[in-house]
């Protein structure tokens, strides 16, 4: 039996060679693609930032020299570039999250890329194909480097959306801190065994109910990303007219009123909303789930009224993912469980030293005669559906690298056929999602509760 290490990973990599760029949708984008972009320097820090009404915080992490890690402006269709530049002690990488890039881009260590120790860099450069909203964070020692502060928001523009009057960015997440603001214990092993380790301070952009100014009657585009390590939301708009414009990354197929919509960890949200005509009202948004109901950010409309009106809104340009052949699909059953083992495991990047989660009764690594095996092996081209059951009491958000699926049913509840890279799986529920695996490489697909993903809800698809 191979001994699972990170070596040898790293070198059971290499052999299948699928780190390339095959015939994919994205190739093919990025194959024609225009005079090198200057890349966008992102630079790993370790700063104080001023997180509660008390003293700063001290080890608080981000891209850059101050502040929240900067939001990131792509336009679709054409090349962009980065260079990671790792300026903390610890090793680091990038991921994409959603932005359907060639396998080598993504980010992953050990399975797809060398760690960038401290005082290295990294070069990433691919074409996005998709517009919409995505973040980006690391993919080693995730737990830490993100509960720290390594998440921002990805913007993917294209010229051909709707014309609004103002955009926002939202930022979403928490921060683990005890009563004298410093970082407490990322995670209580209990709790990853449920719904995993909230944060005691909750922000959006780094501040508390933060307020923005917008034009009193006009058409805003709200972009809230979730990118906390464990929080569920259920999104509410009080004081205005608003409506779901698109989630993930894409546009949804119908438009709908957010009444506590959850969405959990990875996921984005777009609104539009149509400011109140008065100067001064204000509109809110608001996460409605649980006890403890919060204002996430707050809207005043300033200046005379444009007087806009939301069916002014045309529709956003579809993103070019393939259509997926159900009839003709093969299927891939997916169970989610708790596990009975409690062994410490060496999984992708490290481990929190235990396992209580498992995808087809295997937590990451599992006792498998190839702990570095795929979960399944996908055929370049062709159809699939993901047949994924929860059998566990709590919600999980199930991300896939590198392909977008559509939702096509789900036993527990209507659901649009909407087009997403993470599904937010409710206790019992089965769910069919279809894909063509249209990117070669190895992607995985893990729970974005982290310490869901970091105790054993992680694995990896092969599309060769
Ligand atoms: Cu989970």
């Amino acid at each position: 039996m191979t001994v699972l290490t990170r070596r040898n990973l790293l070198r059971a990599t290499a052999a299948t060679g699928l780190a390339g760029i095959g015939a994919s949708i994205v190739g093919k984008l990025s194959g024609f693609a225009a005079a090198k972009p200057e890349p966008l320097i992102l630079k790993t820090a370790s700063i104080e930032a001023k997180l509660t009404d008390g003293a700063p915080t001290k080890n608080v992490l981000t891209y850059g020299e101050a502040g929240p890690p900067p939001v990131v402006r792509m336009k679709k269709g054409e090349p962009f570039a980065a260079r990671l530049v790792n300026g903390i002690d610890d090793p680091t990488t990038i991921h994409w999250h959603g932005v359907r890039v060639p396998n080598k881009m993504d980010g992953v260590p050990f399975l797809i890329q060398p760690h960038v120790y401290q005082g290295d860099h990294f070069d990433y450069a691919f074409t996005p194909p998709d517009a919409g909203t995505f973040w980006y964070h690391p993919h080693c020692d995730t737990l830490i480097q993100t509960g720290h502060g390594l998440t921002g928001v990805i913007v993917v523009e294209n010229p051909n959306d709707p014309k609004f009057d103002s955009e926002m960015v939202i930022n979403l997440r928490d921060w683990r801190l005890g009563d004298d603001g410093q970082f407490i214990e990322q995670f209580r092993p209990r709790d990853a065994a449920r719904s995993g380790t909230f944060g005691t301070v909750r922000t959006a952009n780094w501040l508390n109910q933060p307020q923005y100014d917008a034009p009193a009657g006009g058409l805003v585009r709200l972009r809230a990303a979730i990118t906390d390590v464990t929080r569920i939301y259920a999104f509410r708009v009080e004081g205005a007219e608003a409506v779901v414009i698109a989630l993930d990354g894409n546009p949804v197929p119908q438009r709908f009123t957010p009444d506590a919509l959850q969405l959990g960890p990875g996921q984005r949200l777009e609104l539009a909303i149509r400011m109140p005509d008065e100067e001064g009202a204000i509109v809110s948004l608001r996460d409605v789930r649980g006890t403890k109901p919060k204002i996430l950010a707050t809207l005043r409309a300033v200046g005379k009224s444009l007087k806009r009106d939301m069916r002014d809104l045309g529709p956003l340009e579809v993103n070019p993912v393939a259509e997926v052949d159900v009839a003709d699909a093969k299927h891939i059953s997916l169970a989610l469980s708790a596990t009975a083992e409690n062994l410490p495991s060496d999984g992708i990047c490290g481990s929190l030293g235990y396992s209580f989660w498992a995808i087809n009764k295997v937590p990451w690594s599992g006792d498998t005669p190839d702990p570095t095996a795929p979960l399944a092996e996908l055929k370049l081209g062709k159809s699939y559906v993901i047949d994924m059951e929860n059998l566990t009491p709590h919600l999980h958000p199930i991300h896939l690298h590198g392909m977008s699926f559509k939702v096509l049913s789900s036993s527990t509840r209507q659901v649009q056929p909407f087009v997403s890279d993470t599904y937010l799986i409710q206790p019992n529920e089965k769910v069919q999602l279809g894909l063509v695996a249209d990117n070669p490489g190895d992607w995985l697909l893990h729970c974005h509760i982290i310490e869901h993903q970091k105790t054993g809800m992680t694995s990896y698809f092969r599309v060769v």
